[in-house]
């Protein structure tokens, strides 16, 4: 009786919708996020299937959003299906090349007339161009029948036009850049742009990045680096071993040729700052050095770009960051 009275109304709602603009009833709270950040998604369900409960929610992560993780749901069973991507992203300190690509929350019921969120976190990658729309579909079900808002617009239709459309998120332009720090002389070499990343809270490790050029007649060799946050400082090397990025400290440093300019960079060679007892944040300058056998300690300054930047300022700071480096 008292379920009769609740979806007389709802089934009177969604038949005058579904004439026009169709409201989707599986939405993202979030409706927008940056590239090479975290996204929160958050899927709210807000209503049954005719009366019925909702059993099950399904949501399917785009190619281009990575590394998601379901948030536990007490009375929630959660599971996941993971894949390979169509290619692999550069993911914090490294690379990734397969993960979670379907989430699923079964095992509950969500009555018909309440309103339930399923989180999940994930991080958006430097895949889509600013202002694209991004889809995640969902799948409803409940005991009988359920909903499919699976549906993606065609480039240039309106999403209005659609059911059950798939709930998009639109994707903003990277955040702004930070100036990067001056070049420095040293002998016959010139270092650049040395930066690093910021670290999310509780993180003891760091990368840092930098550009040297050998402009004179005799090799040099980088064997170390400092900065007053980190216990050590070490050079790292990068390599693949099958999908999976492995880094390796080159004991005896790194060797600049004559002539020759070496950069470390994300997802290659790069500084060890170990043992962090405070967490670089994006916008900060660093006072570090750089050890060379040659040319000595050289006085550097260390611009920090945000969490998982690509390149110096590149990137967006977030609160979510997963633990990685
Ligand atoms: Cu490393």
């Amino acid at each position: 009786m008292t379920r009769m009275s609740r979806a007389a109304p709802c089934a009177a709602l969604c038949l005058a919708l579904s004439t026009g603009a169709a409201l989707a009833h599986a939405t993202l709270a979030v409706g927008e996020a940056r590239p090479n950040a975290s996204y929160r998604g958050v899927v709210q369900i807000s209503h049954g299937c005719d009366g019925q409960p909702t059993n099950r929610v399904s949501v399917t992560i785009p190619e281009g959003i990575v590394g998601a993780k379901p948030m536990a749901k007490p009375g929630w069973q959660i599971d996941t299906e993971k894949g390979p991507y169509a290619r692999a992203y550069p993911y914090y300190h490294g690379s990734i090349a397969e993960g979670v690509k379907t989430i699923t929350w079964t095992g509950n019921a969500l009555p018909d007339d309440q309103v339930d969120e399923f989180v999940f976190v994930a991080r958006v990658t430097d895949a889509f161009a600013p202002g694209s729309t991004v889809y995640f579909p969902i799948e409803q079900d409940c005991a009988q029948g359920g909903y499919r808002w699976t549906a993606i617009p065609a480039p240039g239709q309106d999403a209005h036009a659609l059911k059950t459309p798939a709930p998009g998120i639109r994707i903003l332009a990277a955040a702004q850049a930070v100036a990067p720090a001056a070049s420095v002389k040293a002998g016959d070499l010139t270092i650049e742009t040395p930066w690093m990343r910021a670290t999310p809270g509780g993180a003891t490790v760091a990368g840092g990045y930098v550009r040297i050029t050998n402009t004179g007649a005799t090799a040099d060799r980088l064997t170390g680096a400092s900065i007053p946050l980190a216990g050590s400082g070490s050079i790292h090397s990068m390599t693949m071993d099958g999908p999976v990025m492995k880094m390796a400290a080159l004991p005896r440093g790194l060797v600049v040729e004559p002539g020759q300019t070496v950069e470390l960079k994300p997802g290659g060679l790069h500084l060890m700052f170990e043992g962090l007892k405070g967490a670089p944040k994006a916008g900060e300058s660093i006072s570090g050095t750089l050890v060379f056998e040659r040319a000595g300690v050289v006085p550097v300054t260390f611009a920090v770009a945000p969490i998982g930047a690509l390149k110096p300022g590149g990137g967006t700071p977030s609160a979510a960051e997963g633990h990685q480096h």
